[in-house]
């Protein structure tokens, strides 16, 4: 397919997923507006409807918490049934900062919002309406970044917890069995339930169903404690320092510091925490035997000694010095070398590698869009070159699909990618790689 002929299809996939104000990731199987996701998207709205990525901005922070949260899933239809769980289950009236309307989920997810604000108004800089929107939205995504800090920082490191696999994005993860083996899950007390994604999607590219009965254990964990409960640290079973998500809390504090000085806004509290967010972060999950950065069990006070897409979003906040950079970028090359498509969101080399299952081994569009961004910064343009064509070559040959086939010679027997199809943020970011140099 021409360069042309896909940027079209990524336009079509994201009207076609636009809901008058937001967009799904994709028609059915996530029928709602998911936080990190609507951040992406909004980079492909930006070459054909700018204006939409103020509305579905606008839209994701109509669920914001008074505690600052920005919840991982908006619920604009409370009579959509197709998706588990929804916003009965989720039973948010249990903390009373919780908006009445619309109804959300009561747990968060990577904060990207700053850089996504910083890159629009460097596609448009001189945009009065933009540059009015950011200035009106700035305190209210500084406020998003002041809730990690304070309800999920407790010892007042810099680094942000997470107790439930759905904040870090990668559900599924390697990094969550062992603190999931802690749950010992008794049938009779936890709430019975039922799963949707595998009506609509291939179940061996899902979560399994242990993993979904710890999802439910640890969403029950969390609204007993009004879901911002000091009780959550001192009870969860599960309790990760999770590197892409404060890499990402990093990264848009710098946006948002770059973004505050040029628009003459507060910036004290955001440098505050920044400084001591980067430190903590370079001396606690580095982790020098791997050559990566490793997410940090709180529970059993280790790292988690796994290689894993994680770590390499240091790349994209620049906290990586420039030899954990280079040590970074010769992983990518050998992976390369060795026949994978980059970046493969978990080590191909360990035993629980699934390079079908989600987030335990298989190629995911934001991941690459961050990462390219990040090799770029560290000027290894030859990686990021490979970076940026093996995802396009990926949709181009596999479908606009969520996630897809990590090693190259088993993609070439498939004719299509993983998960859900027509995906809204594989196109945006196929809009915005496309604008690269190849
Ligand atoms: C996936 O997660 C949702 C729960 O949030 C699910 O499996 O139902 C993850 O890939 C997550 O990172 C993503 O935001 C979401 C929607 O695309 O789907």
């Amino acid at each position: 397919m021409s360069y042309q002929a896909l940027a079209q299809e990524a336009e079509q996939i994201l009207r076609l997923n636009w809901r008058d104000g937001f967009t799904v990731p994709t028609n059915k199987l996530y029928p709602f507006q998911w936080n990190w996701d609507s951040g992406f998207t909004c980079l492909g709205h930006a070459y054909f409807e700018p204006k939409w990525a103020i509305r579905e901005l606008n839209s994701l922070l109509s669920g914001q918490w008074e505690n600052g949260m920005i919840p991982h899933i908006i619920f604009h239809s409370e009579t959509e049934t197709s998706y588990f769980p929804n916003h009965d289950f989720w039973n948010t009236t249990v903390n009373a900062g919780a908006p009445q309307k619309p109804k959300t989920s009561g747990i968060t997810q990577p904060p990207v919002h700053g850089f996504i604000l910083e890159n629009l108004l460097s596609k448009f800089p001189d945009d009065a309406a933009l540059l009015a929107f950011v200035k009106a939205i700035f305190p209210k995504v500084v406020h998003s970044h002041r809730f990690f800090y304070t309800y999920r920082d407790p010892e007042r490191e810099g680094l942000a917890f997470l107790y439930h696999p759905w904040e870090t994005g990668r559900d599924n993860s390697p990094l969550w069995d062992e603190s999931n083996a802690r749950i010992q899950i008794d049938k009779s007390t936890l709430p019975a339930y039922t799963r949707q994604d595998t009506k609509l999607a291939d179940k061996k590219e899902r979560p399994t169903s242990d993993q979904y009965d710890r999802f439910v254990y640890m969403l029950e964990l969390g609204k007993k404690h009004q879901y911002d409960g000091e009780g959550i640290f001192e009870e969860s079973p599960v309790l990760l320092q999770d590197t892409l998500t404060n890499a990402i809390l990093i990264q848009s504090n710098q946006s948002l510091i770059r973004i505050g000085e040029r628009l003459g806004l507060d910036t004290g509290e955001l440098k505050e925490w920044q400084a001591q967010s980067v430190k903590s972060f370079r001396e606690k999950l580095w982790n020098e035997k791997l050559a990566t950065f490793t997410c940090y069990d709180l529970r059993k006070e280790a790292q988690i000694e796994y290689k894993e897409i994680g770590g390499l979003t240091a790349l994209s906040a620049e906290i990586a010095t420039k030899d954990q950079a280079n040590k970074l970028n010769d992983y990518l090359n050998d992976l390369h070398n060795r026949g994978y498509y980059l970046c493969p969101s978990f080590d191909v080399d360990d035993p629980l590698f699934d390079s079908k299952r989600y987030w335990r081994g298989p190629i995911w569009p934001q991941m690459n869009w961050l990462i390219y961004g990040g090799l770029k910064a560290y000027g290894f343009m030859d990686t990021a070159k490979i970076v940026r064509g093996d995802f396009l070559e990926l949709v181009d040959k596999l479908g606009f699909y969520e996630y897809f086939e990590a090693q190259k010679s088993v993609a070439v027997q498939l004719d299509k990618g993983y998960g859900g199809g027509q995906f809204s943020w594989t196109s945006a970011c196929v809009l915005d790689l496309l604008h690269e140099d190849g």
